[in-house]
């Protein structure tokens, strides 16, 4: 008998058999990176269209343009290599308008300022502008080698100094300090023992940024509560005071919570008699 006659069906069955391996693992391979793309893109399509929705809320304006101007600054960067110059781009494509004496700024009083804002038309925050409220709450990045948007494992506040989300506040936070013009106001938490912290982005930004030449005047609204921790004459006010440009003049008034949260829900009452 012709032993190479009786081992070429097994080689054949042997040969299908890596075949079918072979086969099996490339089919793998092809469902992981389809579940890994749809995944990744799922991501950046959930963010966009929050991005978008919030976007043409501000009529008037390019959302597309915005949205790609965004996307510059971070996609295929590392999370935490992204300066806040990497912003510029995205200011230029949807600046800044001063609303002059009823710019608001605050720290340490997310709350209470904006649930104040958004019932009452007297003052606007940063977070009430087109980024800042289009941007407000959500957490991004990018990643090297990659053109996805990523919404999660994205380097956190205290990880890294130069991370995506960071350097978006600090720069669209310089932004809108360069344009402020007349009296400013700020509200600040009377409920803690430091109102003002020179590291916050208000402290290190902000106040930094207010412009003698535009800027009358600083008027910090001291939120307060009945425990009455703090009040205007706190140490770090004269902190925040040395920090002011010269000309700018400065007043501080204790305001009590609950007179906040009444002049936000009295449409009556006119603005500038809320403290
Ligand atoms: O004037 C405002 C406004 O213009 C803004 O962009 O900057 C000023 C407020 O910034 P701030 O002075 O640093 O005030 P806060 O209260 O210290 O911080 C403001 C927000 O930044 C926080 O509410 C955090 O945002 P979140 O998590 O509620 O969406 C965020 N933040 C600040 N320090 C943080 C932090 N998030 C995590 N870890 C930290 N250490």
């Amino acid at each position: 008998m012709d032993h190479g006659e009786s081992r070429r069906p097994e080689k054949r069955r042997r040969r299908r058999r890596v075949a079918l391996c072979v086969a099996a693992v490339l089919l793998l391979l092809i469902i992981v990176a389809v579940v890994l793309g749809v995944t990744l893109s799922k991501e950046t399509n959930q963010f966009q269209s929050v991005f978008f929705s919030r976007c043409e809320k501000f009529k008037g304006h390019d959302c597309q343009k915005i949205w790609e101007a965004f996307q510059q600054a971070y996609v295929n960067q590392d999370p935490c290599d992204v300066p806040m110059e990497a912003y510029d781009p995205l200011i230029t494509a949807a600046p800044f308008k001063p609303t002059c004496n009823r710019m608001m700024f605050w720290s340490k009083t997310k709350d209470v300022v904006h649930e104040f804002t958004e019932k009452r038309d007297c003052f606007v925050t940063l977070e009430d502008t087109l980024l800042g409220s289009v941007l407000d709450g959500l957490t991004w990045c990018g990643k090297e080698g990659s053109s996805e948007t990523f919404t999660s494992d994205c380097p956190g506040w205290t990880d890294c100094e130069n991370n995506t989300v960071r350097s978006f506040w600090n720069r669209v936070s310089a932004a809108y300090a360069d344009i402020a013009c007349g009296d400013v106001t700020a509200m600040l938490n009377g409920s803690i023992a430091v109102p003002f912290s020179p590291t916050s982005i208000f402290g290190s930004i902000e106040v930094k940024g207010l412009n003698a030449t535009r800027v009358k005047s600083l008027n910090v609204v001291l939120v307060t509560d009945e425990k009455n921790v703090t009040n205007c004459t706190n140490a770090s006010l004269k902190d925040l005071q040395k920090e002011l440009a010269e000309g700018i003049k400065y007043n501080c008034k204790e305001v009590p919570e609950t007179q906040i949260q009444e002049c936000g829900s009295n449409p009556q009452k006119p603005c500038g008699s809320c403290w």
